[in-house]
């Protein structure tokens, strides 16, 4: 099995979404566990992706083969990563800030938050401060998590807190930020109110919210 996940990495730096997709079957068949697939096999080769990506080794349409065949993986994952028949405990508006297209975090997280019994109405990339506050008044949602993977668009979610104060809703929704650029410390300065650093520690904070329990 220690074989499988090295071929799926590998096969996913190359974008054989089909293979990788053959291969996160046989790893479930063979009884591996979603995470283990997730962590080993597809976030290990998505992470050897970003290092070379970073030292200009490959560029974005190699990067956009890579992400295709991450999500022909965890389409397959999904549905072991998300308990079924459970009623929602609450609800979550998540999408990528404006300006920003990176969405694979952004699914991850929305993954295990549905794991964690949670309704989540995923907006989708670029999507502007109005469009979170609009739809958390709308679905009467108590929770907005934005996601941004840019130096460059982080500062959108200064954005969308201002929007929920314009909109009178501030105390009534608890904002949640992430991304790989966001800190702790610039979730303080911009006044949202948690800051989780991965899928797993976000889809936790977010059910103790929706359970009434401090985060
Ligand atoms: Co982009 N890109 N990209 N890219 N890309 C980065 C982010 C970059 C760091 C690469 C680099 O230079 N090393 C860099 C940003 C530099 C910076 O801002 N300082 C970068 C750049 C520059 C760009 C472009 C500008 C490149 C260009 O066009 N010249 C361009 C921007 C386009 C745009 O958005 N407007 C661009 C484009 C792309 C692709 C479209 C090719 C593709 C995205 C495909 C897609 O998402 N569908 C892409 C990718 C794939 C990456 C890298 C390689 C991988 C990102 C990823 O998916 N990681 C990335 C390099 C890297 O991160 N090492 C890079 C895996 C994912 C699981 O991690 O999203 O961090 P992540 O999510 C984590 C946590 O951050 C957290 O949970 C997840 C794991 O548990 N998390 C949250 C995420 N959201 C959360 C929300 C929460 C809590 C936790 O609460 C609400």
């Amino acid at each position: 099995m220690e074989e499988l996940m090295k071929r799926m990495s590998e096969s996913l730096q190359k974008g054989k979404a089909k293979d990788v997709k053959a291969m996160v079957q046989e790893a479930i068949d063979g009884g591996y566990s979603a995470q283990k697939i997730l962590n080993e096999g597809l976030l290990s080769g998505m992470e050897v992706i970003g290092a070379k990506f970073k030292a200009n080794e490959i560029y974005v349409p190699d990067v956009l083969i890579a992400a295709r065949a991450m999500k022909a993986g965890t389409d397959l994952l999904r549905p072991l990563l998300v308990s079924e028949g459970v009623e929602a405990i609450g609800t979550v508006i998540i999408g990528t800030v404006k300006g920003d297209l990176h969405d694979i975090g952004k699914n991850l997280v929305t993954m295990m938050m549905e794991g964690k019994g949670l309704e989540v109405i995923d907006l989708g990339t670029d999507v502007p401060a109005e469009k979170f506050i609009e739809t958390a008044i709308e679905k009467k949602a108590k929770i907005i998590a934005c996601s941004a993977l840019l130096t460059t668009t982080m500062g959108e979610m200064k954005s969308i807190v201002d929007a929920a104060v314009q909109a009178g809703i501030r105390d009534q929704v608890t904002i949640m930020v992430g991304g790989a650029p966001v800190t702790d410390n610039f979730a303080k300065s911009i006044g949202a109110d948690i800051y989780q650093p991965d899928a797993a520690t976000a889809a936790e904070a977010a059910a103790s919210v929706a359970l009434g329990k401090s985060a």
